[in-house]
């Protein structure tokens, strides 16, 4: 581990609930000082003069300017000792009244006692370092934090609760057993393997790629899981774009008009689609226009749509499709997109088999964004298209949502392979075991056991302050 931290030398303290309104604010500290700290500027309410402050004990009191003597605010203060605390050090929180000035008045007297504002994620960084929980455990509660639905909830507790570092920790241990087996020869460089010996290390060895392989694929899930994937809604004027935004998203969020050119700006809304968070984007209408405005919003709508990984493409399929709508459907050329032939209520018009030129059958879907006839079925396809062929992991099932954890894995698996071949070509122990150990440290990158500063450095400034 990297030692330059010393993480426990100092006391960090920072707000650790979001900025604004709100009925209270936590205020942590975390490292030797905090009892300290609180103890200066803490004045009890009832009659016990000085609080001990025995660990895991609620104490009432008023927050205390020490220099002035003047009342901050009324709070809650608990206190946690080492290593029985989320840092494993001494940490304190404080629960004061929320808003922007009172929790950073509090914030502003505990600097002045000696504590240093926290980096973000410092307070995970420092139950990292010791030992109070691993890398991907680390990483899994930024993933808490972030996540937008039910399901990317459930798998970053999973995660939390040790289900991927368990399962890494496994095949690590049988590597290990690989390992001692082909260091127990080192000595012997020599003499060949044992044929038997030989094909039980390789069919151990084929087993542990393939789980591997197993795990690799969940990643599509995972990444879909945690980030989400960016969805434009396109299409001419007027096909209702919004007002599909606002059947998907249930409220009355863009404005629907009868006007083409109605939408100019664009409008973002986070929704979830079959547990599958999308984030989706309202575009203007796509067409040519005089109109300097609209003019600007169609190349905002076009940007949009190039960046987007998912594109609803909507079509008014009551009237006749003509060039602004061959513009859209031409654009949808090597996109993931779902074709939305909307206004179903309104009678059809169009031929079934030019829309087929466009798209497969299986992504166009007829709906009306007024009457709500074919949005069930809009989810089914956009659920149907972002998963693919990949098998929607099992309740309870650890899916890989790093992009770190996969590379890890894919380096593993590199040497593992490199292995199998060397093996085979009846190399020497001594080469073999370099291979397995390079798989071994690869595999130690996702629990951490192997990092670097600059690593972690990375993983940990991603996180929010105060956790
Ligand atoms: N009959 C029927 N009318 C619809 C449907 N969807 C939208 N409309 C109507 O079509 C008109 C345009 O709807 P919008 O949602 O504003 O269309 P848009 O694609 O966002 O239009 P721009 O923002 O101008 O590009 C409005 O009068 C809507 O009420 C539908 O499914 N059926
Ligand atoms: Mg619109």
């Amino acid at each position: 581990m990297a030692s330059s931290f010393n993480p426990n030398d100092d006391t960090i303290a920072a707000v650790a609930t979001p900025p604004g309104d709100g009925g209270i604010a936590v205020i942590r500290l975390s490292g030797p000082e905090s009892v300290d700290i609180l103890r200066s500027i803490f004045k009890p309410g009832s009659a016990e003069e000085n609080p001990h402050f025995s660990p895991r004990m609620l104490y009432h009191g008023h927050i205390i300017d020490p220099e002035s003597e003047s009342k901050v605010d009324e709070v809650l203060a608990v206190y946690m000792k080492s290593p029985a605390s989320y840092t494993g050090e001494d940490v304190v929180e404080i629960h004061s009244h929320g808003g922007h000035v009172v929790p950073k008045k509090i914030l502003d007297l505990i600097f002045r006692l000696g504590a240093r504002p926290a980096n973000p994620g410092e307070f995970s960084l420092r139950a990292f370092l010791n030992g109070k929980m691993d890398l991907a455990q680390a990483e899994a509660v930024a993933d808490i934090v972030n996540a937008q639905t039910e399901d990317a909830l459930k798998q970053a507790e999973l995660q939390l609760e040790g289900a991927l570092s368990n399962k890494i920790l496994e095949i690590k241990n049988i590597i290990l057993d690989i390992l001692a087996e082909v260091e127990a020869r080192v000595d012997f460089p020599e003499e060949d393997i044992d044929p038997i010996v030989k094909s039980a290390l390789v069919s151990r060895t084929q087993d542990i790629l393939a789980g591997l392989e197993t795990l690799l694929g969940t990643y599509r899930e995972g990444r879909i899981l945690k980030y989400g994937v960016s969805t434009a809604i396109i299409g001419k004027p007027n096909v209702g774009k919004s007002s599909l935004l606002n059947r998907l998203v249930m409220k009355e969020r863009a404005i629907v008009s009868p006007v083409p050119g109605t939408t100019r700006d664009f409008i973002e809304e986070s929704i979830d689609i079959r547990g599958i968070p999308l984030r989706l984007v309202d575009t203007a209408g796509i067409r040519i226009t005089g109109d300097e405005i609209e003019r600007t919003g169609v190349a905002l709508a076009k940007k949009k749509a190039g960046e987007a990984e998912l594109i609803i493409a909507v079509i008014d399929g009551s009237a006749p499709l003509d060039d602004d709508d061959y513009e859209v459907l031409e654009g949808l050329q090597g996109k993931q997109a779902i074709l939305a032939v909307n206004k179903a209520d309104a009678g059809f018009s169009i031929s079934q088999g030019g829309l087929l030129e466009h798209s497969p059958a299986e992504r166009i879907v007829h709906t009306s964004a007024k009457t709500g006839i074919g949005i069930e079925n809009l989810k089914d396809a956009v659920s149907a298209l972002l998963r693919g062929n990949s098998r929607r992991a099992e309740a309870g099932e650890v899916v890989l949502t790093e992009l770190r954890h996969k590379l890890a894995i894919e380096k593993a698996s590199e040497s593992l392979s490199s292995f199998l071949k060397l093996l085979d070509a009846g190399e020497s122990p001594e080469f073999l075991a370099l291979d397995l150990r390079m798989a071994l440290d690869s595999l130690g990158e996702i629990t951490g056991e192997v990092t670097t500063e600059d690593v972690l450095g990375r993983i940990f400034s991603k996180f929010c302050v105060g956790k």
